[in-house]
């Protein structure tokens, strides 16, 4: 039995409106991959125009108050005149500073890897720019400080994985010692590339175990395309929840590897599996604080709109899993009536909740198409305009 209309709007309305994903500064900017890059003359390439891009989402959405930032590329000075410069920017634009990624990738000296790198000096300069990252989240004002390491080797043999290990539970320990009491530290963990023989946190047991070492203000970051392919990533959401170790997610989906795909373009079943165990924890009452996160940098879509989609396929999918009639579902779980369970819990998954969600936008006043909002809006010409031009004006002198 599905929920009536009522109770499932009702449902709806609550799930929507303490919903809040936050959108990544990198999907605004020119990317590519290794082979190439097309670029757009809408991309933003200063901070301005990626704070501007996210207030444009988060006006058309109300749901991304939010902005992760990058520190290299979004913060590269770290300096008290580019902390003056986002603080700015957050009041113009009505977006506010999210979680701060330190770059331990992109340096050269980090070829054999940053806080595991065998060189005492490198890691040092390594946590150095950690510590820095975390001052910066606290003049931001901003909680979560999110660590992705590029870190790992190409050839066996050629490393130690026992040494890394124990120098990076070294540097977290005290990367967490610099963290002030409202800030967290997020592991994030990926098997696989740029290192393609092992990487120092290539998945959740190794993050979790490197969270708890570093201290109590750490947790696990789950990025749904940091997987290897048919692995159960609600099973591995449902044990950081029971253990009280899920700190947060980047969202996106894939078809491969790490693709970085529009959430919910292949699996969306997937996401409403992971939000049914984010939706069932918080109706145990079990205690968690989880950040929700977009990390997507498309290609090829255009980038107000593939982050405008995303916004509402994760909605969408939200309601969705809020949907689960999850009282009946215990019972028939407890009976092991295995046909039932499974048709209330996918029954919510094939329901169509867009107009639930259409009449939830009018009702807080925002557009109730987004998508076509931001087309009539006119924004993306506006700034292809602008942008373009004055990227035809920098490439002429190239
Ligand atoms: C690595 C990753 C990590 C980075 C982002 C740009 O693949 O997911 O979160 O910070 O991409
Ligand atoms: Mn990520
Ligand atoms: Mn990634």
């Amino acid at each position: 039995m599905s929920l009536s209309e009522s109770v499932a709007f009702d449902r709806a309305v609550k799930a929507l409106d303490s919903f809040r994903i936050e959108i990544p500064s990198w999907g605004f900017a020119n990317t590519g991959t290794r082979f190439g890059k097309f670029v757009q003359a809408a991309a933003a390439s200063t901070i301005e125009e990626k704070f501007a891009d996210a207030g444009e989402v988060n006006r058309l959405t109300g749901a991304t108050p939010t902005l992760a930032l990058h520190v290299l590329w979004d913060l590269p000075s770290g300096s008290p005149h580019d902390v003056a410069n986002v603080r700015a920017l957050e009041k113009r634009y009505g977006v506010r500073s999210g979680s701060i990624n330190p770059n331990l990738f992109q340096d050269q000296e980090y070829k054999y890897g940053s806080l595991c790198n065998p060189s005492a000096e490198v890691r040092a300069r390594a946590l150095g720019h950690m510590v820095k990252s975390i001052e910066l989240g606290q003049q931001l004002g901003s909680r979560d400080v999110s660590l992705w390491l590029a870190d790992g080797s190409n050839y066996p043999g050629t490393q130690s994985i026992r040494n890394r290990i124990e120098w990076l539970e070294d540097a977290l320990r005290t990367a967490h010692a610099h963290l002030a009491p409202e800030q967290r530290l997020l592991v994030e963990y990926k098997p696989f590339e740029p290192a393609f023989y092992h990487t120092d946190i290539a998945d959740w047991g190794m993050a979790m175990h490197l969270a708890r070492e570093a201290g109590p203000q750490a947790r696990v970051l789950v990025d749904t395309g940091h997987h290897y392919a048919g692995q159960n990533i609600e099973q591995i959401v449902a044990w950081l929840l029971h253990t009280g170790m899920l700190g947060g997610f980047h969202f996106n989906d894939r078809r491969y590897a790490d693709d970085d795909l529009t959430l919910g373009s292949i699996d969306p079943y997937q996401v409403f599996r992971i939000f049914h165990e984010i939706h069932s924890a918080q109706s145990d009452d079990l205690q968690m604080d989880v950040a929700f996160m977009i990390d997507q940098s498309h290609n090829l879509k255009g980038k107000l709109e593939a982050m405008v989609q995303t916004v509402a396929t994760a909605q969408e999918m939200w309601v969705k899993a809020a949907l689960v009639d999850r009282e009946e579902l215990a019972a028939l779980q407890t009976s092991c009536e295995l046909v039932n369970a499974e048709e209330t819990f996918r029954g919510a998954f094939w329901r169509d909740v867009r107009p639930m969600v259409a009449t939830w936008r009018e009702k807080r006043g925002i557009p109730a198409d987004p998508l076509a909002a931001l087309r009539e809006s006119g924004y993306v010409e506006r700034i292809t305009r602008e942008r373009g031009s004055r990227q035809v004006g920098v490439a002429s002198y190239a």
